[in-house]
């Protein structure tokens, strides 16, 4: 299995299921990773799930996805709309990156319209609720074996 992908969750992201379920849904994270990790390995992949509240650990993650990842799925909730350095972070890599969030942040606060991630980010995948993992984890290696075709 050659194919490794990360996937890293934002600040929060850990409460899923327990609360505001009429916006992020009844799965936990636990379930979700769990339902992933199975689209993964159906598609000959392996998933890394990690979630932190913490943007320096999740900048160390995407800095390791840089050495050990072939795409990166990245919900970095709210960090997505003020995190310059997340921003730069992403920009050292040479991988597909998958921006995903559960709602759509478009619908909600005006706050929530900017993304430092879209810019750096090869697709955005957002609204689908926990389906969207699902869905981000087929992109992504849709998008490698496309980027494998081009570059030998
Ligand atoms: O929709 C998404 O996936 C978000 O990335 C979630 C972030 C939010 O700041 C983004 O605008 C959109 C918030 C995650 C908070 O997660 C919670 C989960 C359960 C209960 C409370 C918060």
């Amino acid at each position: 299995m050659s194919l490794n992908l990360f996937c890293l969750n934002g600040p929060n992201l850990n409460l899923l299921g327990e609360r505001e379920p009429e916006i992020y849904g009844k799965d936990s994270l636990k379930d979700i990773e769990k339902i992933a990790s199975k689209k993964a390995q159906e598609l000959g992949a392996k998933l890394t799930f990690r979630q932190s509240n913490h943007e320096g650990e999740l900048i160390d993650w995407i800095q390791e996805a840089r050495i050990s990842a072939s795409a990166l799925i990245l919900n970095a909730a709210a960090y997505t709309h003020t995190s310059i350095a997340i921003h730069d972070a992403l920009k050292t890599l040479e991988i597909p990156i998958i921006e995903l969030h559960l709602s759509n942040p478009h619908s909600r606060e005006s706050f929530r319209a900017k993304s430092y991630i879209a810019p750096v980010a090869d697709g955005v995948i957002a609204g689908l609720g926990s389906a969207g993992y699902s869905l981000s984890v087929e992109a992504a290696v849709s998008l490698v074996n496309k980027w494998k075709k081009t570059h030998g």
